[in-house]
C-alpha cells in the first residue's frame, strides 16, 4: 500500500480520518498492521487508559459521554473505543435504547471508535490495545474503553487498562451474589449508576460488605475500591467519580503500580502474540498436503506414534 507512510504521518499529526483508517487496517489484521505498529511504537506507552465495563444497559455509554465532557473541559485530548458485543443476545435488538455517543461534536476534541467483538482477528484484548496505541500516537492522552462485562474476552479488554470502572445499577443489588465474580473482582472503582432509582443504598452496602471480607491487594498502601453513586443521565455524582478516577491514577503512580501493571500487560501481550505466531506456523506446516499425506501413512502403518512425529516435525521446523 503506497500511501501507508503518508497515512501514518498524518495520524501522528492528529488527523482523525487517517487514524480511523489505520485502526481499520489493524482491526482486520491487514498485512500493513505490523508496519503501522512498528512505526507508531515510539509514540506510545504513556496514555492513561480507563476501562468501563458492566452489565448490558447499565449506562456505560452515557457515563463515558459524561466523562469525556469532564476530561475535555480540563483540556485533555480524549479517545474512546467501544467494543460492540459479539453475542446477538447482548447486542442491538434486545437493548433498543443503547445510547449513541455524541463525542464527535465540534466543540470537543474527542475521537470515537466502535469495534465489533465478532469481527476482530486474533485476541480481542490485543486488537483493542493496538487500536488504543494508534489513538495515542495520534495525540490522545486519555483513552476510554467500553465493553459489556459478559464474556471472558470482554473482561480481558477491560482488565488491560490502567483503571477499571465496573458499572452496576440498583437492579444488580439482589443478584450481586449470583453475578459473575469475575466482573466484581476487576474493579478499581465501583460505579452505582442509575442511583436516581431505588436500591442504590442496599447495593452500596452489599459491595462494602464484600470489600470488608476481601484481603487488600494492589501496592502499598493498599487501594480499596471506592463506591461511587452516579446518575449519568441526570448528571449527578460525576465530579466525585472524576475525583476517584484521578485518585486511583495518583495511587498507581505513587505506589509504582502503574509501571508494574503496564509491564505485566506487555508480558501477557507478548505471550499472546507468540502463541498466535506459532499457531500460524502450525497452519503453514499442515498446508503441505503431500507431506501431510506421507505423515499420515507412517502413522497408519504404525511406523511412528503421533507424539514422536510431532516432535520431529517441530524440531525440523525450528532448528
Ligand atoms: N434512570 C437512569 N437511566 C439511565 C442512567 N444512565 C443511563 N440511563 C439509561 O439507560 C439506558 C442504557 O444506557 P447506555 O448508556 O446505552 O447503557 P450501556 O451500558 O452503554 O448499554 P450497552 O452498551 O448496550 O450495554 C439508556 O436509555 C439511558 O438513557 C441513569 O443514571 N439513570
Ligand atoms: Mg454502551
Amino acid at each position: 500500500m503506497h500511501e501507508l507512510p503518508a497515512l501514518i504521518e498524518k495520524c501522528l499529526r492528529g488527523d482523525k480520518r487517517s487514524t480511523a483508517r489505520l485502526i481499520s487496517l489493524i482491526e482486520r489484521a491487514d498485512p500493513a498492521a505490523p508496519v503501522i505498529l512498528e512505526r507508531i511504537c515510539p509514540h506510545t506507552g504513556n496514555a492513561y487508559t480507563i476501562g468501563i465495563t458492566g452489565p448490558p444497559g447499565a449506562g456505560k455509554s452515557t457515563l463515558v459521554d459524561r466523562l469525556v465532557q469532564a476530561f475535555c473541559s480540563q483540556q485533555y485530548s480524549v479517545g474512546v473505543i467501544a467494543v460492540d458485543p459479539a453475542s446477538p443476545f447482548t447486542g442491538g435488538a434486545l437493548l433498543g435504547d443503547r445510547v449513541r455517543m455524541k463525542h464527535d461534536r465540534g466543540d470537543r476534541d474527542c475521537f470515537f471508535r466502535s469495534m465489533s467483538a465478532g469481527k476482530v482477528m486474533g485476541g480481542l484484548a490485543g486488537a483493542t490495545q493496538d487500536a488504543a496505541r494508534v489513538l495515542e500516537a495520534s495525540g490522545r492522552q486519555i483513552i476510554l474503553i467500553e465493553t459489556v462485562g459478559v464474556g471472558q474476552s470482554e473482561l480481558d479488554v477491560a482488565k488491560a487498562t490502567d483503571t477499571v470502572l465496573v458499572v452496576l445499577t440498583p437492579e444488580s443489588g439482589d443478584s450481586i451474589q449470583m453475578m459473575k465474580a469475575g466482573l466484581l473482582e476487576i474493579a478499581d472503582i465501583y460505579v452505582i449508576n442509575k442511583s436516581d432509582r431505588p436500591g442504590a443504598d442496599s447495593l452500596s452496602r452489599a459491595l462494602q460488605a464484600m470489600l470488608d471480607r476481601k484481603p487488600m491487594t494492589g501496592g502499598m498502601p493498599c487501594w480499596r475500591p471506592p463506591i461511587c453513586p452516579t446518575s449519568a443521565s441526570l448528571g449527578q455524582g460525576l465530579p466525585e467519580l472524576y475525583g476517584c478516577i484521578w485518585s486511583h491514577h495518583d495511587h498507581l503512580r505513587k505506589t509504582a503500580t502503574l509501571e508494574e501493571r503496564r509491564k505485566s500487560r506487555l508480558k501477557a501481550e507478548l505471550q499472546q502474540k507468540i502463541e498466535e505466531e506459532i499457531t500460524q506456523v502450525v497452519r503453514e506446516i499442515l498446508l503441505d498436503e503431500t507431506e501431510a499425506a506421507g505423515w499420515l501413512e507412517d502413522l497408519w502403518a504404525r511406523k511412528v506414534d503421533p507424539l514422536t512425529l510431532a516432535r520431529r516435525v517441530v524440531a525440523a521446523r525450528f532448528r
